[in-house]
């Protein structure tokens, strides 16, 4: 079928309002955030529930239609734009937030609810949303479950798989599969949530999820702490995670990025000195965590200086120094990002080592590092080189395999690491990845350009 008859065929499903072609309104779903992933599109699709998502999925199935599921279009991977043409299928407008179930801890909530409005639900109930991350006032329930999504307190909760107690998505085939029960214990057989959870809408369209919720920390604290050597501010991180019962989160970040954010958000600097790395830490409970900190800190070797927050204005001020990371290097033009994992016992001599990959084959690129510590996870943001050069990619994803790491901690493989995938997973595991994208999206219409590599 032609392709703008197709297109008005899908208007009679969703009313012409929400098929947008004009290009104004369609433009912001076809880029990313940081601009380097560009791509083009015949349609945005903008279903008001599952069952819109359904028969839109059927259509294109029966057309083989590819189409690019989009949530909140935070993706830092190029997993959320069409960059082959793919129809966008924005699920934004799925935004039912059940009640929260207080007996089990748990809500359901739609794909396109953000992450900041779940968290706010929850806390008017008096619970908390266990997944933060920066984004959170854009990302939505969907998309952070089909990216397994981890963020600032994976240390404490989990990623977002940790929190899935069901799911409710719409398959390539077009089929509706709905199992949000929310029974801790169900051994029924295959754990469909866990596997859509990460497939990055390469099996189907995450709908609606049920969601744990975790008991409120009224009380908090943070510090951040200066050190001469990446080895001490590392080691610091990973020792606080065992002595200090109440750690919530542990940022690391180092000496050129802290000076990058205070250029470029006119920000004063935390200390009197510039120090080597930093690390931030975040202790929080119904009791005031105070005290245990305090005592963690007092136990570390190596400390330089430290800067301690209780009220909230001065602890937004020292969290500042590390989320303002990504916002600022990207004034700098679009960077590579890498989001990678090393084991523990080799976060540290990596972090000293990457700028030096990087250079080897990228003299002129600038290397920044900041990163979840606690989860082994440092993000290598490389700005200086074209959006299309492979080679500092290459480089450093072929590094972190060789030291055992893995090349996606958290933002997941997209269209950016598709061909690198083979680093991590064997050829075994390959097909067994192809197996279950040729039994649950026979088609071959859910986001094929995004995950697996090309055969
Ligand atoms: C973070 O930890 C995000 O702030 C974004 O995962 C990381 O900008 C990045 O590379
Ligand atoms: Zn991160």
């Amino acid at each position: 079928m032609h392709a703008s008859r197709f297109v008005r065929g899908l208007a009679d499903v969703l009313g012409a309002e929400h098929v947008l072609t004009d290009p104004d309104l369609v433009a912001s779903y076809t880029r990313d955030w940081t601009g380097r992933y560009l791509g083009t599109t015949a349609a945005v699709l903008r279903p008001a529930d599952t069952a819109e998502v359904a028969a839109v999925l059927s259509l294109c199935a029966d057309e083989g239609q590819p189409v690019t599921p989009q949530g909140g279009n935070t993706g830092l991977v190029g997993g959320s734009v069409p960059l082959r043409g793919e129809l966008v299928l924005s699920l934004r407008r799925l935004r039912a937030l059940g009640e929260i179930d207080a007996a089990a801890g748990q809500v359901t909530a739609g794909a396109g609810v953000t992450v900041g409005d779940l968290q706010a639900s929850a806390r008017a109930a008096g619970w908390a949303y266990g997944v933060d991350l920066a984004s959170r006032d854009s990302a939505t329930v969907g998309g952070t479950v089909a990216t397994n999504a981890g963020g600032l307190r994976v240390l404490r909760y989990g990623d977002t798989r940790a929190q899935l107690r069901g799911i409710e998505a719409v398959l390539g085939t077009g089929s509706v599969i709905s199992h949000l029960g929310g029974l801790v214990k169900d051994n029924t057989g295959y754990d469909l949530a866990g596997l859509l959870c990460g497939s990055e809408g390469t099996l189907g369209v995450v709908t609606a999820a049920r969601l744990a919720l975790v008991a409120p920390a009224a009380e908090r604290v943070v510090a951040l702490l200066a050190f001469a050597t990446t080895p001490a501010a590392v080691s610091a991180g990973q020792l606080l995670r065992r002595e200090v019962a109440s750690l919530s989160a542990a940022e690391l970040f180092f000496d050129a990025g802290l000076a990058l954010v205070c250029r470029a958000t006119g920000s004063a600097p935390p200390f009197a000195a510039a120090h080597r790395a930093y690390l931030l830490v975040e202790a929080s409970g119904a009791e005031d965590p105070s005290a245990g900190l305090a005592a963690g800190i007092a136990a570390l070797d190596g400390v330089a200086d430290v800067a301690v927050a209780v009220e909230p204005r001065a602890m937004a001020g020292l969290w500042h120094y590390r989320d303002a990371h990504t916002e600022a290097i990207q004034t700098l033009g679009q960077p590579h990002k890498l989001d990678v994992t090393l084991p523990a016992s080799l976060l540290a001599a990596f972090c000293e080592e990457a700028p030096a990959v990087v250079a080897g084959v990228a003299p002129h690129a600038a290397t920044w590092l900041f990163g979840h510590v606690a989860d082994g996870n440092v993000h290598v943001n490389v700005t200086g080189i074209g959006p299309d050069d492979p080679a500092v990619d290459e480089a450093v994803l072929t590094r972190v395999a060789e030291l055992g790491g893995s090349i996606s901690a958290e933002h997941g493989i997209g269209a950016q690491k598709r061909s690198w995938l083979a680093l991590n997973r064997s050829p075994a595991e390959l097909e067994a990845f192809r197996a279950l994208k040729r039994a649950l999206d026979p088609a071959g219409i859910c986001n094929p350009g995004v995950l697996l590599p090309a055969p």
